[in-house]
């Protein structure tokens, strides 16, 4: 946040200068901030990424959240396995966060709720016995560049209350309330972490709703008005109670009846998913939701019944009925409820969209067709490229000027001189400067990492996932040793494999994976022969501060999940701004990026999405390639045969996948049409000028995937919000 709020305010220069004449090195005390503990991956950077275009574009957008004291957790490599230790992110303070007890929400669970009849004989709800948890804010500064906007990331802190209920055992009760904030995506695998997940989602969204409604009757005195002044993004389904919250305050607290409060309520809320995975689509127990939160679970039932009631009338069949339900098999369906309270339902890139609509929740589509649109990803040009990037941008400002910082659409003029050799020569001359300092940068965290700038980096960075396919990556370098050392012939441009990517802490297969990289890893490095053509580094406790010096530096963006499966990716346009080449497949927001650079621009391959499916439909069988493909045959046996591993059961399970499993996500069905899109990128890669011209031509074409088109586009037809400078 130092380095990109002093940017922004544009004070940036004089602040190091003023540093430098007291001794002191800016950057020395830029490392000193640890990244926000705030988010897991795509989802958190993206809404980061949001914040910092609304306040850029002069709109008032504020961001709600948990104030976690540990973040994900911080990755250590040892063994070449995976170790977590606590990511304390808070430890030595966040200078940019201000605490403000004045604006506190009491935030209540569990009890019991007594209905009685009011004067006019309807309903009223009153919940007694309930445990009370304060909410804290504590706000951070959102500033925008070139801008006087300033909005608030609000993160939300819980603290003891006074108001304890009768008979509760007051240690356990400080020790639960101090669980609420403990960690970013607790372990859900038992009831108890259910629970727990259960309650911070209530927890930030109570609060949040909390203060929204106060502020708001603090200016207008009245609630009628709500949805003209206030609408709600949900950021994927974790806030999805909040729906249940307005309805509950709107009725409880201000006696509005359910229709007016029902009808208000989809006024006010739009929702964004960010996954197809059936795995990440929540769906949380009935009994819990109803013992923790009593209130608004009746209200779940009240949607659900007058939802289920609605279809009946509309001559819906009762198995459709019962598969766009909220309530299912004693779970609630998060995604459904966030569907049918909200207006808006978008998906982040355009083949995502289409597959919510034709697939993942293809009844309710069919139910509200109006509500579902697209948005595609974007990513902030300001931390992505001119921070992190200046030395590109200084070089860009030499050719078209300084116009494309404020308006970020006339990076296009770019495109007029990308066939100019001397830019191109000087765009691959700062290449080769970020690729010098990311290895300096590495070697001062990890000394024994040594990695050469003169080769071509070939990134690979994201969460690890087995749909995002790391193994076929490490597969095709696999690969590469094999043929490297039967062929005493054998040459190739010397590259830099580089992956980063935690696994989440119960995860087996996927710390199986990153255990094989670094397994390669050691035994490339060990190898003379290989080593002289490859090297395959695994950046530990990869995050934003990795990303903003790696991907300046990289030549390739790998971006390789299977068609369909990858929402849309955002380190994909990251890369793109700075001028990697992307090599993908057709899934998420690669679609788009082939679209605006065309095919000589990127290198495609794999099976698309339809193809995906047909084959799944058709039967796929693994086993067949593994018969038939000499070198995928060498490459799954080496698996369990000790080449990796003295231990041969190391990666049982990875070849397990392959052999038993039949591999889910269709490695060996993409296998070759990858190795032959190397060689078409390596194909480029040989002819440095017209290389060159194919970065300086991405990067021409990025402004699409600025997170500032993003937000204008949510602007335009979902928000409908006014400058806040006119
Ligand atoms: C991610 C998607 O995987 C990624 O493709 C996309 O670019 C990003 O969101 C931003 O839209 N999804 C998640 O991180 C996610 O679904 N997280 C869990 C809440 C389910």
């Amino acid at each position: 946040m130092l380095k990109n709020n002093l940017m922004s305010i544009g004070f940036y220069d004089l602040v190091k200068e003023s540093l430098r004449d007291i001794g002191t090195d800016i950057e020395d005390l830029e490392e000193l901030e640890a990244d926000a503990g705030l988010g897991n991956g795509g989802l958190g950077r993206l809404a980061a990424c949001f914040l910092d275009s609304l306040a850029s574009l002069d709109y008032c957008g504020n961001g709600n959240t948990i104030r976690y004291k540990n973040g994900l957790f911080k990755q250590l490599i040892e063994n070449n396995e995976q170790v977590e230790v606590p990511d304390q992110w808070l430890r030595i303070d966040n200078p940019f966060e201000v605490r403000k007890p004045d604006k506190t929400v009491d935030v209540r669970y569990y009890g019991d709720v007594e209905v009685s009849r009011g004067e006019n004989g309807g309903l009223i709800f009153h919940r007694y016995n309930t445990e009370h948890v304060l909410a804290v804010p504590y706000d951070m500064p959102i500033v925008g560049e070139n801008s006087t906007t300033c909005n608030l990331l609000r993160m939300w802190s819980a603290e003891p209350s006074d108001d304890i209920p009768a008979g509760r055992d007051y240690r356990k009760y400080l020790s639960d309330v101090d669980d609420i904030c403990l960690n970013l995506y607790p372990d859900d695998s038992t009831e108890e972490g259910r629970i727990l997940r259960i309650k911070q989602e209530y927890f930030f969204v109570a609060a949040g709703l909390g203060s929204i409604i106060r502020d708001h009757l603090y200016t207008f005195g009245r609630l009628d008005n709500l949805a003209d002044k206030v609408v709600i993004q949900l950021n994927d389904t974790h806030p999805a109670l909040a729906i249940t919250e307005l309805m509950r305050i709107l009725m409880d607290n201000y006696s509005f009846e359910w229709d007016d409060a029902w009808t208000m309520t989809k006024k006010v809320f739009a929702y964004t998913n960010h996954t197809v995975m059936q795995e990440a689509l929540e769906k949380w127990p009935c009994a819990y939701i109803k013992k923790l939160l009593p209130r608004n679970y009746m209200i779940i039932e009240e949607i659900d019944r007058r939802f289920r009631s609605y279809l009946y009338d509309l001559g819906k069949t009762p198995a459709f009925i019962e598969s766009v339900a909220i309530i299912s098999e004693n779970s609630v369906r998060m995604a459904n409820l966030s569907i049918v309270g909200s207006f808006s339902v978008n998906g982040v890139a355009k083949i995502h969209s289409d597959i919510i609509k034709n697939n993942t929740f293809a009844n309710l589509y069919e139910v509200f067709p109006e509500r579902f649109n697209n948005k595609t990803n974007g990513v902030t040009p300001r931390r992505w490229l001119f921070y992190s990037n200046p030395e590109l941008c200084s070089l860009i400002e030499k050719y078209i000027g300084k116009g494309f910082r404020k308006d970020f659409n006339r990076i296009a003029d770019l495109l007029n001189h990308v066939d100019d050799p001397e830019l191109q020569e000087a765009f691959l001359r700062v290449k080769k400067q970020k690729k010098k300092d990311f290895a300096k940068f590495l070697e001062r965290s990890f000394p024994e990492m040594d990695i050469d700038p003169n080769t071509i980096f070939d990134v690979q960075i994201k969460r690890l996932h087995a749909y995002k396919r790391q193994l076929l990556n490490i597969m095709y370098v696999m690969s590469l040793y094999f043929r490297i050392k039967e062929d005493p012939m054998f040459t190739m441009e010397k590259t830099t494999f580089v992956f980063g990517a935690k696994a989440a802490t119960s995860y087996h297969f996927a710390k199986k994976v990153i255990k094989l990289i670094n397994c390669v890893s050691e035994v490339i490095r060990k190898d003379e022969q290989v080593s002289k053509f490859i090297n395959v580094v695994f950046v530990p406790n990869y995050r934003v501060t990795v990303a903003e010096k790696l991907i300046p530096a990289s030549d390739i963006s790998e971006q390789i999940s299977t068609a369909g499966k990858e929402a849309s990716g955002t380190g994909n346009m990251k890369f793109m701004m700075n001028g990697a080449l992307t090599l993908g497949t057709l899934d998420g927001a690669n679609v788009e990026i082939r679209e605006l650079v065309g095919d000589d621009n990127c290198v495609i391959f794999g099976l698309h999405e339809d193809e995906v499916t047909a084959m799944k439909v058709a039967g796929y069988r693994a086993f067949s390639y593994y018969q038939e493909d000499p070198l995928l045959h060498r490459i799954i046996d080496s698996l369990t045969d000790g080449t990796w591993s003295s231990d041969r059961d190391d990666f049982k399970i990875i070849s397990d996948e392959f052999l038993i499993n039949n591999d889910e996500y269709m490695l060996l069905a993409d296998f070759r049409s990858y190795l032959e899109a190397h060689d078409r990128i390596y194909q480029i890669y040989r002819d440095k000028h017209a290389y060159a011209r194919k970065c300086l031509i991405n990067i021409a074409k990025s402004a699409y995937f600025s997170s500032d088109r993003t937000i204008q586009e949510y602007v335009d037809d979902i928000w409908h919000l006014d400058k806040v400078h006119k």
